[in-house]
């Protein structure tokens, strides 16, 4: 049977007001501030060019609950567009616009369909194939019930079953739990597919059915870092196609350089433009965090001669000069001699263990890489060498990381 072709995204978060973000000169504030309304103009664009069956919205569209004036009229003006094209559009609000908000109205085109409170479903037809969508909106900012026992099993197996549910895992404590689910919970509906909103980051917690997170369009601060975007998704009832479109208009992301050798200042700022260029060439406008790895001695004492915060602004104007532009939010130092000291017993108990694992155990661990249908056959057959070199980049990585977490 013909397979359908749908968009899954989801925290949109229109008209975000990166409020912490008052360091940056007015016109990157600016770009920024318009960066979750380029973002979504991205979807739209893409969404018109391509003519999915119908497009996905899992909740959060707005930032705040009182649904910007700005961001509603940007909103419906993407809507329209949609409609024009003839493109069917399925909503669920979120924790950030439930409806029991107060929001000036608008009244969305014919072609959006926006869920009530209560979980229910939709069904539509698209060339010939039934599809039904079943999804519920906030009715209020905090929803702890699960609202996952109220989706009905599907029955049916000639009709795709499309879940949209915006909310967590039950136990994650990274983020505030809200209608949580477990993955078994949602694998038991039989459903095709299950478009998640609520977690920004991009992943798919399960294949066969996919059980995915499109993650936000727009990375909102240093913690929502890379590239951004969403999901086009193909379905035909047997195998699931997953294809990622970037939609970011500016990036959060660390950028590492090393200070090997580095003695003089303006070696630093060559280094450090290198590496900021080289991102921004590749990923386009974008805040960074400067990791500073190899800092030896000699580097240190570089640093000492002027305060940090001398460094930071006057990279900060190198940058600033840069189209597209870059700011550098953070510099951090991951010092070499130092960091063991603080950190040696915790290394030293991984490479011991690193270190126990015999041939055998090497293999099982490698397995996955060395079995993997395309990546295997790429790959060296290992010796004793690279497995020292493993072992090297694996400190060098623990220190790197440990060091972020100060
Ligand atoms: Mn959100």
């Amino acid at each position: 049977m013909a397979s359908i072709r749908f968009i899954h995204a989801a925290d949109l978060h229109l008209d975000s007001p990166f409020k912490g973000m008052t360091e940056l000169p007015q016109e990157m504030l600016e770009q920024l501030r318009e960066s979750t309304f380029a973002a979504f103009d991205q979807l739209i664009n893409y969404a018109v060019e391509t003519k999915p069956d119908f497009v996905l919205i899992v909740g959060d569209v707005y930032d705040g609950e009182e649904r910007s004036l700005k961001a509603q009229m940007r909103f419906q003006s993407g809507m329209e567009k949609l409609n024009d094209a003839a493109i069917p559009v399925f909503v669920t609000y979120g924790n950030h616009d439930h409806l029991n908000g107060k929001w000036t109205r608008f009244a969305l085109p014919a072609n959006v369909f926006e869920f009530g409170g209560q979980v229910e479903d939709v069904c539509i037809d698209i060339r010939g194939r039934r599809v039904v969508l079943h999804g519920f909106s906030y009715a209020e900012r905090h929803i702890k019930e699960r609202m996952i026992d109220s989706y009905p099993v599907a029955e049916d197996r000639d009709v795709l079953h499309i879940g949209l549910l915006h909310g967590s895992a039950a136990g994650d404590e990274t983020h505030a739990v809200y209608a949580p689910f477990t993955i078994a919970d949602l694998v038991s509906k039989r459903y095709d597919y299950w478009a998640l909103g609520h977690i920004h980051k991009r992943q798919i917690l399960h294949e066969e059915p996919m059980v995915v997170y499109s993650g936000n369009l727009q990375g909102r601060h240093r913690n929502e870092r890379g590239s951004k975007g969403f999901y086009e998704v193909e379905l035909d009832g047997h195998e699931t196609k997953l294809n990622f479109v970037s939609t970011s208009s500016v990036v959060f992301e660390r950028v590492e350089v090393s200070c090997k050798g580095i003695q003089h200042a303006n070696e630093w700022f060559s280094a450090c433009m290198e590496a900021i260029d080289s991102f921004t060439y590749e990923n386009g406008s974008a805040i960074v965090e400067i990791i500073l790895t190899d800092v030896e001695e000699m580097t240190m004492e570089l640093f000492s001669q002027s305060g940090m915060d001398e460094w930071l602004h006057a990279l900060r104007e190198m940058a600033a000069e840069r189209e597209p532009f870059a700011f550098v939010q953070k510099i951090h130092i991951v010092q070499t001699s130092k960091l063991h000291a603080a950190y040696e017993p915790l290394v030293e108990s991984v490479l011991q263990q690193i270190d126990s694992w015999t041939t055998e155990q090497w293999k099982g661990i490698l397995e996955d890489l060395y079995g993997h249908a395309q990546a295997g056959r790429f790959l060296d057959r290992l010796h004793s060498e690279d497995l020292m070199e493993i072992r090297k980049d694996a400190e060098k990585l623990l220190y790197v990381e440990m060091s972020k977490l100060k």
